[in-house]
């Protein structure tokens, strides 16, 4: 039984990240093939809407507090992605837990620690990491108004998701994290993106694993 795939886009600021997500699920849906799209923080839930309020700075919580919060937030649908996966959809998701190790751990907390209630999430089959440097992401206009958009941030951010990438591969053996340069222009960016997701969208029997376990 072939069941859906799991794809991630994670970036950096001004990656291009959401265009990137969205384009690959238009391509998708032209060659057929069923996707859902999934961002987070999902700021639509009770736990959404608290994040939501946190990264406006309308609300101030601590740095442990707001990560077990982002983190609760990709475990209430947790158990429909899986479904959802098992039904042959495939999911395209715009973040996920590693947003959640870099943004926390670029902030100080302990990185096994941040990783920790991330452990057994449904694990992507493949992550794909559209990198920017700072000076190329500046030119773009630079950063917004939310709490996380600042350049220091940004630096920090960009060296614990490196890490992340690399231990990922070595655990898996396999590129399971692909790095892409999203520093070009947007079509050349989405062709990259496209040629690493097209194999994985025929469908997989490989059952579906757990983040980290
Ligand atoms: P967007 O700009 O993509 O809406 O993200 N973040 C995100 C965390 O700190 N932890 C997480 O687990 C996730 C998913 C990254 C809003 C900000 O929230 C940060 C930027």
């Amino acid at each position: 039984m072939s069941r859906g795939a799991f794809i991630v886009i994670e970036g950096l600021d001004r990656s291009g990240k959401t265009t990137q997500t969205a384009a690959l699920y238009e391509q998708l849906k032209e060659v057929g093939k069923v996707a859902k799209l999934l961002k987070f923080p999902d700021r639509t839930t009770a736990i959404g809407k608290m994040i939501d309020a946190y990264l406006r700075s309308q609300s101030d919580l601590d740095d442990r507090a707001i990560h077990l919060l982002f983190s609760a937030n990709r475990w209430e649908l947790a158990s429909e992605i899986e479904k959802d996966l098992k039904e042959g959809i495939n999911i395209l998701c715009d973040r996920y837990a590693f947003s959640g190790i870099a943004f926390s751990a670029s902030k100080g907390l302990p990185y096994e620690w941040c990783r920790a209630p991330d452990i057994s999430l449904p694990s992507p089959d493949l992550v794909l990491f559209l990198d920017i440097s700072p000076e190329k992401a500046k030119e773009r206009g630079g950063y917004g108004e939310e709490r996380y958009e600042k350049e220091e941030m940004q630096k920090k951010v960009r060296e614990i998701f490196k890490r992340i990438g690399e231990e990922m591969n070595v655990a898996t053996a396999g590129a399971k994290w692909v790095v892409i340069d999203a520093g070009r222009d947007c079509e050349d960016v989405a062709k990259d993106v496209w040629a690493h997701a097209e194999g994985l969208i025929e469908g997989t029997s490989q059952p579906i694993t757990r983040l980290w376990d």
